[in-house]
């Protein structure tokens, strides 16, 4: 740990820093000098690492360790927890997997596990605890993400893959060069550029658009939040009501077509469908002409601007990016495939600079300039259970086992889940309508986390196994999202009886004869090494030569040398459409599909369409405003909630909401004032900030305070307190976060103190 002769490093998702510690402690963190625009984020850690916070000991809910699973259902959340050895732990935890298996089968244990956990490519929390699973015979898991659920699924059938695109999204040099006009929905917010999963060495976004900018791309931000783009961007601002892009996007089309302003070769060689698509277009199906007019009375935008738009859009060369929220809303399939059929009418996509992509800075390296490496990760074995859901369909598998649903032409089973392990992220962050989920999570007989501090997750478990932070272990972060590739130093000692997510899962292996299968012999730095030579070889037939293990550790990082020419997405397809056709059943674009056609699905049709949201301003109740939650500037979802930075952003220790001054006047409503934010499903209170930064009708509240339930009401201001926990439509599934409308008032009363960063009762050690 010591004996290192270079300056302590480590990344994290938010970006790399070098570490400065005194005492064994660590007292601060400085950028890394790679770094152009660092984040504050990670200065967050530093008072957290050992404050009360932390969980020192394995901890069991007093009812579950007195009557065992089945017995602590109504208690989660509320009552006190006994630290007991990690060998009770351990034993405790091998005998109600092995109960489980046996009476119930794998199936019934959910190990989704959904989540970010750390950087770091082999103390990843969700690897070592899938790959343990799948010794003693695997378990139920998740597929798709909360991030874009509906693009994962709509997007292969439209253009053959969604993650072959993505990694190829055009880069910012291409954009500065060649586009004319950005036309971003959902903006551009840099504060969500500040993260790249799995680490970063540079934050490259602001230079992106600042390249672009002073290269002469005029900028449109459509989207409820001025600061979606960067200032100097000097953006148009367009502010469509939230979950209408779709109706947008058809609108502009429906111009392009009225206009005769489409590119009517491209469509021909490059697309299929588009005289489906035209004939929806023009009202052949439903008697509804869908153009400027028609949009401009569903996101209340004036048709003379969605008229110049589209022929600016013609004009110039354009691209089009869509943000990775407009998925995460009610038929949130749709603004992906709409955006699609408008580029392809614009007939630019795979060119350079122009055509689509897919949520620039919605990540640090969308747009980067980097190569692809198949770098190795750590093995996790097979999985002898099939069985899966749709990871937003979590409360529902909970409360329905046995029925059933739809997922992309599959009609499947919800089922009967005993046992739900998380290791590596939080429900209690990322789902939707909490307080339906907290009812839901009752029903499990055993509920198991692993974490390193008290959030909502860990008090709502019985059992409770505390792990490391990325600061108590070393590890190395290799990722093809970024060209830095980096050692991760250990720099001080478990807190407590903390032990890495590994070490956790070797305990509870040899409890149950699988040791050697989950570790084979290897110890987690001979793990590493295996990771990195494997990876050096695949590295070395993709033409990158990665420093051997004992340069890498010498020299703490290294940086994969750029592509020889700027990334453009869908280049080969535009180039030679017949030598390189997509993955489509056509091999072209699709805007009309057969397949989902073919799957009868009212709320997915099989062309782009238009449907209202099941909640959005245009059906609103009188006073109702839409929320967005959308990722916080201050910190990654709910990680370091708890910490300093994202503290000094909240106001009487409250999340703040950030409403219009036209908003807050007819409600008579004052800045700093504490307001309740409800509907039928919960409430949470929230500090109000006014500012014209936000459109009126519409609130923000970032997502990520720690869930605080009083009842129904987060004190804390947790928005998944009052979102919508509905599919996006029988094809993915998805989250539905963004389509929520909600009443506010002020807080009257004395407000209740917060007990969010209070840790639980726990109660004297036993034995
Ligand atoms: N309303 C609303 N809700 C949303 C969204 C939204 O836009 N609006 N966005 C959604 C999106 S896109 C996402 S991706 C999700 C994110 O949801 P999550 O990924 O679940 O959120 P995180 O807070 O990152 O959870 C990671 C957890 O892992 C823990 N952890 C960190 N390191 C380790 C480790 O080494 N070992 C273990 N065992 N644990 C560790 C952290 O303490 C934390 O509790 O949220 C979704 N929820
Ligand atoms: N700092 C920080 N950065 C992050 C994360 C984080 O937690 N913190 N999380 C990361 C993760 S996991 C993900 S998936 C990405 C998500 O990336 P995004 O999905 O891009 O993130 P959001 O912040 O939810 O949404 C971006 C913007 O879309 C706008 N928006 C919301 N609804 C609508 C709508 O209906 N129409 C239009 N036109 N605009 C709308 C909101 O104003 C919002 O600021 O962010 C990543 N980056
Ligand atoms: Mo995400």
């Amino acid at each position: 740990m010591n004996d290192l002769k270079r300056d302590l490093l480590t990344t994290s998702h938010w970006g790399a820093y070098r570490i400065d510690r005194e005492g064994g402690r660590v007292t601060g963190l400085r950028a890394f000098e790679e770094d152009s625009d660092p984040s504050p984020i990670g200065q967050g850690i530093v008072d957290v690492l050992d404050a009360p916070t932390r969980i020192s000991q394995p901890m069991i809910r007093k009812s579950w360790l007195e009557g065992g699973p089945g017995t602590a259902g109504d208690q989660r959340g509320k009552e006190a927890f006994v630290p007991v050895s990690w060998a009770e732990a351990s034993r405790l935890v091998a005998g109600e997997l092995d109960r489980v298996r046996r009476e119930h089968g794998n199936q019934g244990i959910y190990a989704g596990s959904y989540g970010w956990a750390s950087a770091g490519r082999f103390h990843h929390a969700q690897s070592q605890m899938k790959r343990f699973l799948n010794c003693i015979g695997g378990f139920t898991r998740s597929v798709n993400t909360y991030s874009y659920a509906a693009a994962e699924v709509i997007v292969p059938h439209v253009l053959g893959s969604f993650f072959d695109h993505l990694a190829r999204t055009t880069s910012w040099e291409s954009i500065a060069e060649n586009c004319e006009l950005f036309v971003a929905f959902g903006g551009v917010p840099l504060k969500n550029g500040q993260i790249s999963q799995g680490g970063l060495g540079n934050h490259v976004q602001k230079a992106g658009v600042l390249k672009a900018h002073e290269n002469g791309v005029a900028f449109v931000n459509i989207s409820p939040l001025r600061s979606d783009i960067m200032e100097d961007a000097d953006a148009e601002w367009l502010t469509p009501r939230p979950s209408t892009d779709a109706a947008l996007m058809l609108g502009l089309a429906g111009v392009l077509l009225e206009e005769g302003l489409h590119d009517a070769n491209f469509l021909d060689r490059y697309t299929v469908g588009f005289k489906q698509l035209a004939d929806y277009l023009r009202g052949e199906e439903d008697g509804i002409v869908k153009n400027a007019d028609w949009a401009a009375g569903i996101c209340a935008l004036p048709a003379d601007k969605i008229r110049e738009l589209a022929r600016t859009m013609a004009a110039k060369r354009t691209m089009i990016s869509v943000s990775w929220s407009l998925t995460r809303q009610d038929h949130g399939e749709q603004p992906y495939w709409a955006s699609i059929a408008l580029a392809s009418m614009l007939g630019q996509m795979g060119q350079p600079g122009t055509g689509i992509g897919f949520g620039y800075s919605a990540m640090n390296y969308l747009g980067a300039t980097r190569r692809e490496v198949d770098y190795a990760a750590f093995p996790q074995g097979q999985n002898g259970v099939s069985d899966f859901i749709p990871v937003a369909r979590v409360t529902d598998m909970l409360e329905n086992p046995g029925a059933a649903y739809d997922y992309n032409g599959q009609r499947r089973t919800y089922p009967d889940i005993k046992l739900v392990w998380w290791s590596g992220g939080n429900p209690f962050h990322h789902h939707q309508d909490l307080n339906r989920m907290r009812r839901a999570w009752a029903r499990p007989e055993t509920i198991i986390a692993n974490e390193w501090c008290w959030n909502a997750l860990a008090k709502h478990a019985d059992i409770v196994l505390p792990c490391t932070t990325t600061m108590e272990r070393s590890d190395i972060a290799l990722t093809s999202r970024d060209p830095y590739q980096m050692v991760m130093d250990r720099v001080m000692e478990p807190v407590g009886q903390a032990r890495d997510d590994h070490d956790i899962f070797r305990g509870i292996a040899a409890e149950m004869g699988v040791e050697e299968a989950f570790t084979e012999n290897r110890s987690p730095e001979e793990w590493q090494r295996w990771i990195y030579d494997v990876s050096r070889q695949q590295a070395a037939r993709s033409g990158v030569e990665m420093p051997s293990w004992d340069t890498f550790q010498r020299d703490g990082w290294f940086r994969v040398p750029p592509p020889e020419k700027p990334t453009v997405m869908m280049d080969e397809f535009y180039a030679d459409p017949e030598a390189n056709p997509l993955k489509t059943p056509s091999g072209k674009i699709e805007l009309f599909s057969e397949r989902i056609a073919g799957f009868a699905y009212d709320d997915c049709p099989g062309h782009p369409s238009w449907m209202e949201p099941r909640e959005w301003l245009g059906s609103a109740p009188e006073g109702a405003l839409h929320m967005i939650s959308n990722q916080p500037r201050t910190k990654l979802h709910s990680q370091l909630d708890h910490g300093s930075v994202s503290r000094a952003d909240r106001i009487q220790g409250r999340e703040p909401v950030l409403m219009n001054p036209e908003d807050a006047k007819t409600r008579g409503l004052s800045e700093g004032q504490i307001l309740r934010v409800y509907n039928a499903r919960g409430a949470c209170l929230a500090g109000l900030r006014i500012s014209d930064e936000i459109m009126p009708g519409v609130i923000q509240i970032s997502t990520g305070a720690w869930y605080d339930p009083d009842g129904d009401t987060c004190r804390h201001g947790n928005p998944n307190a009052v979102t919508l926990d509905k599919g996006t439509s029988r094809l993915a599934q998805g989250p539905t976060a963004h389509s929520c409308l909600v009443m506010v008032e002020a807080f009257d009363g004395p407000l209740p103190d917060t007990q969010a960063h209070v840790p639980p009762e726990i109660l004297p050690a036993r034995g």
